[in-house]
């Protein structure tokens, strides 16, 4: 967005710390999104808001019941993690990261994966991996639909319902393939329609009839057990991966892990459309394990911030706030889950001396 008077490019965006690590990684990238503001000509309206579980506590909500009009008015969302020991996890996300995944139509999760400079994969051998998870983020298994019916009593019992639409599953898919039509044209759907007979094999039908659209797009439909060894084993033979709600949340887990941790993994909740803010994040969570210790790897979060810049059109702010965090780790400063001993201040300053221009 320009400013009218000035002419220069400005973005407010709305930043949601969270709970946990989270309040140690964002200072970390909005200190890098400040510094490359400066060299790259635009300016960034950070608008933190204090959500998540101590909001929780406070108010009995994790987002004051306004909040998703309030983002409705931002550019964007950042977003830190959520969770707390003491609250139940269907409590935390239901209450702020789910409400604003679907009120904005952020239907798709895109979530990167790559063998980071400096850092040496869990796998023996894989030195290279590039590949991306494209998630289905608004359906699928993540339903409120079903319900638990006697509760406390022995014959007590849970339903839970997936829902899938053919808009849903077509629009993820065109999306996979608009990707992959970008990359190697190798595109893998995750699946289970031997043993799910009524979801999985609708997503086959309509995956398969999408992609079929998309010339030099070849789709290879693989069951997701076999996937996941198949992940392990032979990384480098996936490379757009499109998977529903729970299959992608797991897969990209995964590959982070088969890239080093998933302290370095991003996430990027897309409105494609641009009809509404997207919001983009950590894959990981809260670690409450770690919290408070100052030792939490912040390039997941600094990436999901180039991730945003490249929404916002910033391309080359993007890419450089990318190669900083890069040349950083190339340069051996690495925090504790990538086995360096960098804190997360010695690393974002490695990274910040990278920012200028
Ligand atoms: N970084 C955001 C966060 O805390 N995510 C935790 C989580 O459990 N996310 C589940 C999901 O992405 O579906």
């Amino acid at each position: 967005r320009r400013n009218p008077v000035t002419g220069t490019r400005q973005y407010t965006i709305d930043v949601i710390a969270g709970d946990g690590i989270g309040q140690e990684v964002m200072p970390a990238a909005l200190r890098c999104v400040d510094a490359l503001a400066d060299a790259h000509g635009f300016t960034v309206r950070w608008r933190e808001r204090d959500w998540g579980s101590d909001h929780y506590r406070a108010h009995g909500r994790m987002m004051p019941a306004d909040g998703i009009a309030q983002l409705a008015s931002g550019d964007g969302v950042l977003l830190g993690a959520v969770g707390a020991p003491d609250i139940p996890d269907d409590v935390t996300l239901w209450g702020l990261l789910i409400p604003i995944r679907r009120e904005f139509h952020q239907y798709v999760n895109l979530r990167p994966i790559r063998i980071l400079p400096g850092v040496t994969s869990p796998l023996r051998g894989l030195d290279e991996l590039d590949l991306v998870v494209v998630r289905e983020n608004i359906e699928g298994e993540y339903s409120e639909v079903g319900g638990r019916l006697y509760r406390g009593r022995p014959e007590e019992m849970a339903v839970q319902e997936s829902v899938f639409t053919r808009a849903g599953v077509t629009r993820i898919a065109r999306y996979a393939a608009e990707l992959a039509q970008q990359r190697s044209g190798r595109l893998v759907s995750a699946t289970k329609s031997n043993g799910i007979i009524h979801t999985m094999p609708f997503w086959d039908e309509v995956v398969e009839a999408t992609v079929a659209e998309y010339p030099g797009v070849t789709v290879e439909k693989v069951l997701i057990d076999a996937l996941a060894a198949r992940m392990v084993l032979k990384p480098r033979s996936v490379d757009v991966v499109v998977a529903s709600n729970l299959f992608g949340d797991i897969l990209s887990d995964l590959a982070a892990g088969a890239a080093g941790s998933i302290g370095v993994a991003p996430s990027a909740n897309l409105n494609p459309e641009k009809t509404h803010p997207s919001m983009f994040e950590p894959v990981h969570g809260s670690a409450p394990d770690i919290a408070g210790q100052g030792i939490a790897n912040p390039v997941g979060t600094m990436w999901a911030a180039a991730m945003m810049l490249d929404h916002l059109g910033e391309e080359e702010a993007a890419r450089h706030l990318e190669s900083a965090f890069e040349q950083a780790m190339a340069g051996g400063t690495l925090t504790g889950d990538l086995g360096g001993t960098a804190s997360t201040e010695e690393f974002t300053r490695a990274v910040l001396a990278r920012c200028a221009t």
